[in-house]
C-alpha cells in the first residue's frame, strides 16, 4: 500500500488543524480563531483504499519569545525532518509574509516533497487567492491547491496529491484509530478549546489543562477530574467568572463533547489552579507533556 507521515506546517490561526480534522473525518485536533491554538504534535490518520496518510499536525510557526514558543518551533522542524511529504498551509486571506516565506525557504532546504494548499478560499478574495497562487507558485513545490478546509472544498483533492508523494509502505495505524492521543489528551484540549472561545488576548496563552483521573463509576457515569492551570492569581478570577459563570458554561459544554466522544454520562470535575509562569519553567513543560 501508499503509506506515510506527513508533516503539516504553517503559520499560527491558517487552518492546519482544521484541515487535519475535515481530511481525517473526525476531530483530533481543537481549533479556535486564536494563534497558537495546537501545542503538541497530533497525528491524524486517512485511511483510503489501500492507502494511509498519517498528518501530522503541529503548533504554528512563529517567532519564540517563550521557552515554550522554542519548543514547539524544535517540535516542528523535527517533525519535518522524519516525514515523508509535507502541507504547507497558507491562508487565502491575507497576503504572504515574511513568516510564509521563512517556512518555505526551511521546506526546500529540507527537500521533502511539499504541497501548498491556500486555505480559507470560502471567505478570501479570488483575485487574492490567484495572486497568492503565482506567488507561491515561484517557490516551485509539487502541487498548490486552493481550498477550503471549513467547508471541505477542495480538500479530497490535497489528499490525493500526497497520497501520490507517499512511499511504499505498511499500515502504520489500525483501521479504526483515527488519531493516536491518548483519552485524557483528547479530554484536556476539549477543555482548551471551550475556553479558547471564550478568553481574550494574552490569557489563552497562559492557560493548559491536565486531566488527572478518568474512572468508570456505576450507572455508566465516567467521573473526569481535571485541573484548568493558569499563571497568576489575577487570572484565576477570569477563568473561574463571576459567580463561578465561566467554569461552568465551559465545564457545561466540553462535557457535551466529551459524553458523545466516550459514549457515557459523564461528571467533570474542574477545578483551577496557578502554576506561576508555567511556560517558562522546562520542569514543568516536561510535566505538562510539551
Ligand atoms: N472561513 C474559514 N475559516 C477557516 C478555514 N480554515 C480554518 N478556519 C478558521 O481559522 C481559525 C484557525 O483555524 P485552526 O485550524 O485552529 O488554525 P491552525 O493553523 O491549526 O492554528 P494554530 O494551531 O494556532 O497554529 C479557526 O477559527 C477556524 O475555524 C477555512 O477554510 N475557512
Ligand atoms: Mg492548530
Amino acid at each position: 500500500m501508499k503509506s506515510g507521515f506527513v508533516a503539516v506546517v504553517g503559520r499560527p490561526n491558517v487552518g492546519k488543524s482544521t484541515f487535519v480534522n475535515q481530511a481525517v473525518g473526525t476531530k483530533v485536533a481543537i481549533t479556535s480563531p486564536r494563534p497558537q491554538t495546537t501545542r503538541n504534535t497530533i497525528r491524524g490518520v486517512v485511511h483510503g483504499d489501500d492507502t494511509q496518510l498519517v498528518l501530522v499536525d503541529s503548533p504554528g510557526l512563529h517567532k519564540p519569545n517563550t521557552a515554550l514558543g522554542e519548543r514547539l518551533n524544535r517540535l516542528v522542524y523535527g517533525t519535518l525532518a522524519e516525514s515523508d511529504a509535507a502541507l504547507f498551509v497558507i491562508d487565502a486571506t491575507g497576503p504572504i509574509g515574511p513568516g510564509d516565506r521563512l517556512i518555505a525557504e526551511r521546506l526546500k532546504e529540507s527537500g521533502v516533497a511539499t504541497v501548498v494548499a491556500v486555505n480559507k478560499t470560502d471567505i478570501g478574495d479570488k483575485d487574492e487567492t490567484g495572486s497568492q497562487l503565482a506567488e507561491a507558485g515561484e517557490w516551485d513545490f509539487a502541487a498548490y491547491v486552493p481550498v477550503s478546509a471549513l467547508t471541505g472544498d477542495n480538500v479530497s483533492v490535497v489528499v490525493d496529491e500526497l497520497v501520490t508523494l507517499m512511499p511504499d509502505g505498511p499500515a502504520y495505524f489500525p483501521p479504526d484509530m483515527v488519531t493516536d492521543q491518548p483519552e485524557q489528551v483528547v479530554i484536556a484540549e476539549l477543555v482548551r478549546e471551550k475556553y479558547l472561545a471564550r478568553l481574550r488576548e494574552e490569557l489563552p496563552h497562559s492557560l493548559t489543562v491536565l486531566v488527572d483521573d478518568i474512572e468508570e463509576r456505576p450507572n455508566d457515569i465516567t467521573y473526569i477530574g481535571a485541573r484548568v492551570i493558569v499563571e497568576r492569581d489575577s487570572q484565576k478570577g477570569i477563568v473561574i467568572g463571576h459567580g463561578g459563570e465561566m467554569l461552568k458554561t465551559v465545564g457545561q459544554e466540553a462535557r457535551t463533547e466529551i459524553e458523545a466522544l466516550l459514549g457515557t454520562s459523564v461528571f467533570l470535575d474542574l477545578r483551577v489552579k496557578v502554576e506561576k509562569d508555567w511556560q517558562d519553567q522546562p520542569l514543568l513543560l516536561d510535566r505538562l507533556g510539551f
